[in-house]
């Protein structure tokens, strides 16, 4: 029996062989994650603080998008053959850096254990045809009529998803089966592309194009976590890949690293095949698919995430005053002023998770465990280990998918929205959308108790 997590970390290698193969860039990518996470392994004796490096080596995410609430559904089924469940509600329709018609959720491990284990995440986007600012009734019912036809996933590969999950894996050859198909149904298609329909989804949005636009999906980029994400920029410009302006989320700074920062590279012009009205088959390039990057930082609860949010909301009411000033030194000073400079400060000021653990090397005394988290800390009872940050941020998300965005699209805001949030989306998934800051919280809670447990029970 191959166990569900021996299945995702293979459907992560072989996704990643695949995508290598079709993106050379990407190659490149991970040449230079491995030079720099290798170099700082060496240099930092902390560097394993965040993730052991055998786990950061080998981590990834990959981002797909769909059409409709069906096709997620049997997107969300085959993620939980490979122990990926829906994490997070993304509402990307109104940002700032560029509004895209889709919502989205991450479909990744949920607990310490299989996130130690493989961390595959895929971020998973759905279109939204109902979303009258983007879509008028016509033009949406003939997306979805289009969408009706088409079939995604092999009806082999959703049955064997669905054993994989009630069974917590499957015995070879049926494991190698379904891997072969998920692989299959997540690479780029040589099937021609209907030129004038693209094209006319293309002027709502090059996101709507590149779902509704084919008949299949592919992964559009696949992102290797780095342990130095600036070296890494520097050292990409040298290889001659050209990055995004920026590096995305908060800035190089001396305290603890939060979050995720994430850079990419543009969308590379790739050959495809195009249909013409008259049926002729030629040969032109579309631009949907690119590399990401990203480091990763310790999990905010609300109260530290509100924090991050205000210094973002800060710096860019600075930049706006100034605009030739430099948006990494105008952050970090902000940062410098308002954001807990130690991992202890975020503890105790409740704006981090941690796990806690009884300390092992406090000398023995006749004290009692004081009753308050930053006593405990402070005198030595208690040692804090943070908690990775495991999801993403929709303004980062935003700014990946505008980065292979060709025009700005068209929304007409004078319409209103559809009404979208975690509920609605569990309910087109057909299972629930879990709360990040509730897995972390749990994790926390659950650390804190064992400890104060076992600190009273050796006490008394
Ligand atoms: C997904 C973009 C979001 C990230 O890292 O924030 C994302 C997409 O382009 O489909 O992957
Ligand atoms: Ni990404």
């Amino acid at each position: 029996m191959v166990p569900t997590w021996q299945l995702r970390a293979a459907f992560a290698r072989r996704l990643s062989a695949m995508y290598g193969t079709e993106v050379p860039a990407y190659t490149t990518l991970l040449d230079v994650a491995g030079q720099v996470n290798d170099e700082v392994a060496a240099r930092d004796p902390d560097a394993g603080r965040l993730g052991a490096l055998s786990r950061v080596t080998a981590e990834r995410h990959g981002a797909i998008r769909v059409g409709t609430p069906g096709e997620l559904r049997q997107a969300a089924q085959i993620f939980a053959a490979f122990g990926m469940h829906p994490v997070g509600f993304y509402d990307l329709r109104d940002g700032e850096e560029g509004a895209v018609p889709v919502v989205s959720t991450a479909f990744r491990p949920t607990c310490e254990e299989e996130l130690d284990r493989n961390p595959f995440r895929v971020f998973t986007s759905l279109l939204t045809t109902s979303d009258r600012r983007f879509f008028d009734a016509g033009l949406a019912s003939r997306v979805e009529a289009f969408l009706a036809r088409r079939r995604l996933f092999p009806p082999e590969l959703l049955a064997l998803a669905e054993r994989a999950e009630q069974t917590g894996g499957l015995p070879e050859p049926q494991a190698e089966r379904l891997l072969t198909l998920a692989v299959a149904a997540f690479a780029l298609s040589p099937e021609p592309v209907d030129r004038a329909w693209y094209t006319e989804l293309e002027r709502i949005s090059a996101v709507a194009a590149d779902i509704g636009g084919v008949t299949t999906t592919h992964i559009n980029h696949l992102t290797p976590r780095v342990l130095d994400i600036d070296a890494l920029y520097r050292r990409m410009g040298e290889r001659g890949i050209t990055m995004i302006d920026r590096i995305q989320g908060p800035p190089r700074w001396e305290g603890p690293d939060v979050l995720l920062r994430q850079t990419s590279f543009r969308a590379l012009a790739e050959p495809r095949r195009f249909r013409a009205a008259d049926g002729a088959v030629t040969v032109g390039s579309l631009r949907v698919r690119f590399g990401e990057v990203e480091a990763r930082g310790i999990a905010l609860t609300r109260a530290g995430r509100a924090r991050y949010d205000h210094l973002m909301a800060e710096t860019d009411r600075r930049m706006a005053l100034s605009p030739g000033a430099d948006r990494q030194a105008v952050a970090r000073d902000l940062w410098r002023q308002g954001f807990p400079a130690t991992e202890h400060q975020l503890a105790v000021a409740h704006q981090a998770f941690f796990t806690y653990r009884p300390a092992t090397d406090r000398p023995r005394d006749d004290r009692r465990p004081p009753a308050d988290l930053a006593g405990l800390l402070t005198q030595g009872w208690l040692t804090a280990h943070p908690v990775v940050y495991e999801d993403f941020l929709p303004r980062s998300a935003a700014g990946i998918f505008r980065s292979n965005l060709t025009g700005d699209g068209t929304r007409d805001a004078d319409l209103v929205g559809d009404p979208f949030d975690a509920h609605r989306l569990s309910e087109a998934i057909g299972r629930p959308v879990l709360d990040p800051f509730a897995l972390c919280a749990r994790r926390q809670d659950h650390s804190l108790r064992q400890a104060l447990f076992t600190l009273q029970a050796s006490a008394a």
